[in-house]
């Protein structure tokens, strides 16, 4: 087996000895650390995450930490979602763009106070544009990537296992907002969210001391829960419909073209507003569907591209066997004259051509 080689650039996290331990198979680097991508397979680990309770080390989701007087300001100009209306204990998930409404990233953003916000990032380098922005405009904010790395707790027993080692309080945190919750008396932000459509929540644990205590505590309290390490699952994500920035989505695509045209609703200070004018009024000329393709194929690594009677209509980016639908599920950036439900197209897949069919919705 090849390994990857830990270093300063590809960090280790704090639950890295116990995501060995419980026999990782395959890691893929993320924001310049490590995220393990297959425990028992891929098709096990969806199997068990849809049935019982997984504990995922996604530490590479790493926090942009946007704090001082003009923190708010900053914020609203590197989405196109509005934040001024955040409550203080809520997730957005927040689009960000830059001059021309190409997405940059698509984190999670958190609302610590007035004046704090962590952006929890998708794999890119988003806190150089805060960053720039800030410093060429004078700003009054400090940007920086704290030590903070989130562990997801997903799957249908969840809240059984959280209120175990939380209390019964995680019982009452509604879907993206946060409580600060006590864990060895040190006090952690909670929040019911997640990277699956099984429900869940994410633990932001700072630093590195609570790190393994934490994941052997949860480990213990949910031995009779069938509770095992886990990773974000290709095959639920692709059913869901969860966007991965970097294969799904990049720099040439703008939100509307995304299918995140509902989280763009800030009046006027986010930079790419002009330029994003035309798509707000007339909507996009592509769009990212659900595809399913007919026959055998491999799990998709790279981009395959959609034709229609042989000309070039758009592509697919991430696609693999389901399953539990009994079909080959898929996420393609289509043209708007080929996304209409029902249209069959063809995908030159790295198993030769194959029929792909435009769906209504993703299929959980
Ligand atoms: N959690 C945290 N950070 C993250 C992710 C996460 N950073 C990287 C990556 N995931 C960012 N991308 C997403 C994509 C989708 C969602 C969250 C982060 C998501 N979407 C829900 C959906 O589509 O059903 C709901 C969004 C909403 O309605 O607000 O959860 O997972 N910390």
């Amino acid at each position: 087996m090849v390994t990857i080689a830990a270093s300063r650039r590809v960090r280790r996290t704090p639950f890295s000895s116990g995501v060995e331990a419980a026999g990782v198979k395959a890691y893929t680097v993320y924001n310049h650390m490590l995220l393990p991508t297959a425990f028992e397979s891929i098709e096990a680990d969806y199997r068990h995450l849809k049935t019982d309770v997984q504990i995922w080390d996604v530490s590479v989701e790493r926090q942009v930490s946007i704090k001082g007087p003009d923190a708010l300001r900053l914020m609203r100009q590197i989405s196109p979602r509005d934040m001024s209306k955040m409550a203080g204990d809520q997730c957005y998930y927040v689009p960000t763009v830059d001059h021309n409404g190409g997405m940059l990233n698509d984190p999670v953003a958190i609302k610590l106070a007035d004046d704090h916000y962590w952006l929890s990032l998708a794999d890119g380098d988003l806190l150089q544009w805060a960053l720039g922005l800030a410093v060429a405009q004078g700003f009054d904010v400090d940007i920086e990537e704290p030590d903070v790395s989130p562990l997801a707790i997903q799957g249908p027993k969840s809240d059984e296992l959280m209120a175990r080692v939380f209390g019964e309080e995680v019982r009452n945190i509604r879907f993206f907002r946060y409580k600060k919750l006590k864990f060895e008396g040190q006090s952690f932000v909670v929040a019911r969210s997640g990277w699956s459509k099984q429900g869940g929540f994410e633990i932001y644990v700072e630093g590195e001391d609570y790190g393994m205590p934490l994941w052997n505590a949860l480990f213990a309290a949910g031995a009779e829960l069938n509770v095992r390490a886990g990773c974000p699952n290709l095959i639920e994500r692709i059913e869901g419909g969860l966007l991965s920035y970097g294969a799904d989505m990049r720099r040439d695509d703008t939100p509307y073209e995304c299918g995140l045209g509902r989280f763009c609703n800030s009046p006027d200070m986010y930079f790419g507003r002009n330029a994003m004018a035309r798509q707000a009024k007339y909507g996009p000329d592509k769009m990212i569907r659900a595809i399913a393709i007919e026959g055998e194929i491999e799990t998709c690594g790279s981009v395959w591209p959609l034709f229609a009677g042989g000309a070039y209509v758009g592509q697919v980016t991430s696609a693999t066997w389901s399953p539990d639908f009994n079909t080959n599920v898929a996420i393609g950036m289509v043209a708007r004259s080929h996304w209409n439900a029902g249209t069959r197209l063809e995908v030159d897949t790295s198993n030769g051509m194959r029929t792909a069919i435009v769906q209504e919705k993703f299929w959980i």
